[in-house]
């Protein structure tokens, strides 16, 4: 058996032949297996939109929530079992229009958790409308005479949020790309991978070929402290946030670590007894 089989189920992907999603996929399977996470360990939490199928694709624990909701959930299932390995996924959209509120405030936790958005540039699943990182002027049918709004930086935006982690993948170069899961599943605290993901249906602007022309590989050259809070804003602005690789760890202490310090194990490992007095704590309530 191929070792990756392991997280492999009889679910049939619905994705388009030749979307980036499959490679994402595949790489979060490697990762997995190369950490030899046990399937009942892994739990894999997506939103809603084409890359939000990929938690029914695993073999593994796995939650197809809500539009923009993957996170607050993850964040949930990690606190409530500190041995989880917790993944949430979903799309742009999903991640910084209606969830970004959720985006945002998951990175300054920094619950150690990790979060691959794929990231395509457009609405997959709704047939290829705007994302807030669809490029300016890009001609969709919802946009038929250009997208007026300049792309939000995710990359920017985890740093200013407090992210821990983050790195940008591709999924053409999908042996970088599992080394990055590997790292960021290790790290501990929050770790934001921001995967280019073409969307071959809808996106015919920002396709394999555009970013093999455009993304710099930060592993191939312009090696950096990866540490340096500072470097890796300036590296982010010089490649206007095109690049692959890992731009920011910090080790700082993650929040779970000290709340789960506090209260000396996850939740999941505390005395239930206290429910049976259930009655009495809401009492005042009543
Ligand atoms: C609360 C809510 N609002 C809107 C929708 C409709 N909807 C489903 S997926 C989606 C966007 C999908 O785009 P993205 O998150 O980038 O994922 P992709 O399909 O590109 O992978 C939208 C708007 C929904 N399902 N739920
Ligand atoms: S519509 Fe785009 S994102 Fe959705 S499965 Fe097809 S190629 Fe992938």
């Amino acid at each position: 058996m191929n070792i990756i089989d392991k997280y492999s189920n009889d679910v049939t992907p619905t994705w388009c032949p030749g979307c980036g999603d499959f490679s994402v996929l595949r790489s979060v399977k490697a990762a997995a297996s190369h950490l030899n996470i046990e399937n009942h360990n892994l739990s894999i939490v997506s939103g809603i939109g084409c890359s939000g199928r990929i938690s029914g694709y695993i073999n593994s624990y796995g939650f197809h929530s809500i539009h923009g909701r993957a996170l607050p959930i993850a964040q949930g299932i990690k606190l409530s079992n500190q041995d989880l390995t917790v993944i949430a996924m979903g799309g742009d959209g999903d991640g910084f229009a209606i969830g970004t509120n959720h985006t945002v405030h998951a990175m300054r936790r920094n619950i150690d958790i990790t979060y691959i958005v794929m990231n395509n540039q457009i609405y997959g699943l709704t047939k290829g409308h705007t994302s807030p990182l669809s490029e300016k002027g890009f001609v969709t049918k919802s946009t038929p005479f250009g997208c007026n709004d300049s792309p939000l930086k995710p990359g920017l935006l985890a740093l200013a949020s407090g992210a821990s982690f983050i790195a940008q993948g591709f999924s053409a170069y999908q042996k970088q790309l599992v080394d990055l899961i590997i790292k960021a599943i290790n790290h501990r605290g929050f770790s934001f991978i921001n995967v280019f993901s073409p969307c071959v249906t809808f996106n015919k602007t920002n396709t394999y070929e555009w970013f093999r022309k455009n993304l710099i590989n930060l592993d191939e050259h312009q090696h950096f402290d990866t540490s340096n809070y500072k470097k890796a804003m300036t590296k982010y602005i010089e490649t206007d946030g095109l690049f692959t690789g890992l731009l920011y760890e910090s080790k700082e202490i993650d929040f779970d670590e000290e709340l789960c310090n506090k209260k000396n194990s996850s939740v999941v490992n505390q005395d239930l007894n206290i429910l049976k007095d259930f009655d009495n704590l809401v009492k005042d309530f009543i």
